[in-house]
């Protein structure tokens, strides 16, 4: 371990911080002015907010991290870590020019587009500096489950505004997050957000909303320059002045000639600083009163080992820093986005000792920075993950469906088939946020614990949950945040990499709430994780519950969103296979490229369709009932019908093909909704009009088929076939038109892409306003879900052909 005095004085530091401020300044320029996009939109980058950041990353990378260490850079400092990533050797200089080109460098740290190691995604402000948090809580469950892996220490540059984010207080505030001394947060304090200044009472308050919270804080606000000034006679009422001025009005020091400042720091100032002010040389003040510890490495390395020793408890360091720090744009309101032009990187160039020859050069391995920074190469080099492979899940869990079940509660059901299953159950853990009993995961508590770091005694003696505390528990309960609960799972589901032991995690929320989690949703699946979520219940199905607890747009989102596949069942036995089928994905996925030394190993089952990402399953606690599913199951057999289940749709009632022009129509419904659309299929028989009912188990799996095949057919200018899913399953073909009708709980659109498809008309029927309250028929008929209404539908549909 590099104790923080283990670097080459400070000297050498500075230089390759000046190394690391004129690299990040010039990705940023080069992506502006030396490429040609041909289209004329700006590419921009922030010059401003890497320049802050450089004395801290610098402190960081260059003497203060560890191999195990991972680091969460705010989004507007990537430029900063590519600079260091390719002094340390780690990034090709042929990526240098490429800042925000098409494959090039991104605009934002990214685990999954960068070629240099980013540990952890940022971009949308306040996730990525939580995401560290939730990390080191997984590394502390895996520790405590599987054995102590080498202590790596989380550390997290936060911009000041991002402060702002209430994501970020829901993850300091959690439970799941206490006393995780290997978590540093600094603070990039440079009271600047995009538009504005930050007041300094905001500084204030955020520390104590730190210190409340039971984190470490240190304040790194003066430079030793301005500490040793506040030593001498005036001192005492220069460093209250400081403190007491507006940040407005500090921060405007940073634009003005020097021959100005004093009069500016003055305005206002009592007579002993004006009189402190008056005994310095000409010039002087300027560089002395905008002396601030983020940019004084030695006192920032202070700061950062004693927030290493503390063992039990998260440290955030309020580092003060300028925007633009080293540049002609420092502390400028509007430098966010404003850029350097030509002439002043020409003059950077220079300052830095170097000529358009030797810009991109790495540090002379002659010289000293050159041989520590080769030194920190070495010393950062992180071991390969360890092999593994996956976690043998297996088709089914085994579970029994009972006549009559809801899909919620044969969830929890299955989790505990497969928590009896010794080579699956170490690896399963579940997360809530205060709704695991409510969306039926008692009985995989009540097998497996809740996660506490410490045992805790129970004082329950209620029998139908036993909620036992400690270090075995694999339950992981939040607090009513569903922010947290993404960014965990996010986590969770990237263990593997950054815990070196891969885990299979399910979390459960109530569906509606699945929107007040999605930012952290997407963070989490664009970052590369893969784990389960069950939103449940769902829809206007949960009836009494009214509309501020019926979501009616999540199936849509489960749809579209990127490396997730969504998936409602409506039967017990489709979810046990499904859920199983998507475990064994996730299992093969977190076991991860390394485990490649079997044929098994990083590879879901055949029968799985391969899969990047992560799982979403909607479901309802309306019980209905099975037999229909059993008699699909009788008719097809298990091989073909478990197919097409994961395939994303079968028959779930399958009439012979009517005689030639008799009327004919496919209702195509996904969940709760299955037993209306099966009464109204009955009463369209009594009509004389045949009626295939079709469940779509995953509308994801059978529109991504479609569009494989769509783009397929655009991309080599040939015409697209039908996908298999479809044509196996849907009626027509053979000269026959079969109109489709689609019923969903759920917004309409989500289904409706069916007659496109299928190339015939289609009637979507589905929710499209808010939910109210009452019983489920009431809500079914006020939305047209009833078996009268689908039955008109199907009429519709037929007179549309
Ligand atoms: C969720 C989200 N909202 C808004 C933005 C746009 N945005 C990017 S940076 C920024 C200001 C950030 O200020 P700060 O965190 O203080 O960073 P710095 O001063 O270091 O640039 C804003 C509003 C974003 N990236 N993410
Ligand atoms: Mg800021």
């Amino acid at each position: 371990m590099v104790t923080p005095r283990a670097y080459p004085g400070t000297a050498v530091l500075e230089q390759i911080q000046q190394r690391v401020l004129w690299l990040a300044t010039r990705i940023v320029d080069a992506a502006n002015h030396d490429r040609d996009t041909g289209d004329g939109v700006k590419v921009g980058g922030h010059q401003a907010s890497s320049a802050s950041l450089v004395t801290a990353m610098t402190a960081l990378y260059f003497a203060h991290l560890d191999a195990p260490d991972r680091v969460s850079v705010k989004p507007h400092a990537s430029p900063v870590f590519h600079a260091i990533q390719y002094l340390l050797g780690n990034l090709d200089r042929s990526y240098l020019p490429t800042l925000r080109a098409f494959g090039g460098l991104q605009s934002y740290p990214s685990r999954t587009k960068d070629p240099d190691g980013v540990d952890f995604s940022t971009g949308s402000v306040g996730l990525g500096a939580a995401a560290p948090l939730f990390a080191a809580a997984t590394r502390r469950y895996v520790n405590a489950h599987f054995g102590d892996r080498p202590r790596s220490r989380y550390v997290a540059l936060v911009g000041d505004a991002e402060l702002d984010e209430g994501n970020i207080w829901e993850a300091v505030a959690d439970p799941a997050t206490e006393g995780l001394g290997d978590v540093l947060w600094i603070v990039d304090v440079n009271r600047q957000s995009l538009d504005r200044v930050v007041p300094g009472v905001r500084i204030a308050q955020w520390e104590q909303q730190f210190a409340a919270a039971g984190w470490h804080v240190v304040t790194a606000k003066y430079g030793r320059r301005l500490r040793s000034a506040f030593g001498r006679p005036g001192g005492a009422a220069l460093r209250d002045w400081i403190d007491a001025m507006p940040n407005e009005q500090y921060q405007s020091l940073f634009g003005l000639p020097p021959a100005q400042v004093a009069g500016r720091f003055c305005d206002g100032a009592p007579g002993a600083v004006t009189r402190f002010c008056a005994g310095l040389p000409d010039g002087e003040l300027a560089g002395l009163v905008t002396d601030l510890a983020g940019h004084d490495l030695e006192t920032l390395l202070d700061a950062f080992a004693a927030c290493d020793a503390e063992k039990d408890r998260p440290s955030v360091v309020f580092a003060y820093t300028v925007k633009g720090w080293g540049l002609p744009i420092a502390g400028h309101p509007r430098n966010h986005s404003a850029l350097l032009t030509p002439e002043q990187v020409d003059l950077l160039r220079d300052r830095s000792g170097l000529t358009p020859a030797t810009e991109w050069d790495r540090l002379d391995p002659m010289t000293a920075a050159g041989q520590w920074a080769a030194a920190r190469r070495e010393h950062l080099a992180a071991a390969p993950p360890a092999a593994a492979p996956p976690v043998p899940v297996p088709g089914s869990s085994g579970l029994r469906p009972g006549k009559h079940a809801s899909t919620q509660e044969s969830f929890g059901r299955i989790l505990v088939q497969l928590s009896r299953l010794e080579e699956v159950a170490p690896y399963l853990v579940t997360a809530a946020p205060d709704v695991a009993t409510s969306t039926n995961l008692a009985g995989f508590i009540n097998r497996m614990g809740v996660f506490s770091p410490r045992a805790r005694r129970s004082w329950s003696e209620d029998p139908v949950l036993k909620w036992a505390e400690g270090p075995d528990g694999q339950h992981i309960e939040l607090g009513i945040s569903e922010m947290n609960l993404f960014l965990l799972l996010g986590q969770l589901g990237l263990a593997g990499d950054l815990s070196g032991q891969s885990l299979l995690p399910v979390g459960t929320v109530y569906d509606p709430f699945v929107l007040r989690g999605l930012d952290a949703f997407i963070y989490s699946v664009y970052s590369g994780a893969r784990f389960i979520i069950a939103g449940t219940p769902s829809g206007v199905t949960l009836a009494p519950e009214g509309g501020a607890h019926q979501s009616t747009i999540t199936a849509s989102v489960g749809l579209e969103l990127p490396n997730v596949t969504f998936i409602e069942p409506a039967y017990a036995a489709a979810l046990d296979w499904l859920l199983c089928g998507a475990l064994q994905s996730v299992a093969a996925a977190n076991a991860g490229p390394a485990a490649g030394a079997g044929p098994a190993a990083g590879a879901a089952p055949a029968s799985v369709p391969a899969e990047a990402g992560s799982y979403y399953f909607r479901l309802t606690t309306r019980g209905i009932d099975q037999q229909p599913f059993q008699a699909a199951r009788d008719r097809l057999g298990d091989a073909i019908l478990r197919r097409q289940v994961l395939a994303g749709a079968y028959r779930l009632v399958d009439p012979p093909a009517p005689a030639a022009g008799a009327p004919e129509v496919c209702l195509a419904a996904s969940g709760a909704v299955l037993p209306e659309v099966l009464a109204a299929a009955a009463e369209l028989a009594d009509e004389g009009i045949t009626a295939t009912v079709v469940d779509v188990t995953s509308a994801d799996r059978l529109y991504r088929a479609w569009q494989r095949t769509l783009r397929q057919g655009v991309r080599t200018a040939t015409a697209p076939s039908a996908p298999g899913a479809l044509r196996a399953v849907f009626p027509g073909g053979n000269g026959r038109r079969v109109p489709v009708v689609t019923a969903h709980d759920a917004a309409s659109h989500t289904l409706s892409w069916l007659g496109s498809a299928l190339g015939v008309p289609a009637v979507s029927l589905g929710v499209d306003g808010f939910g109210q309250s009452g019983a489920v028929a009431d809500l079914y008929r006020a939305n047209d879900l009833d078996s009268g209404s689908i039955l008109n539908a199907a009429l519709a549909a037929l007179s549309l052909l």
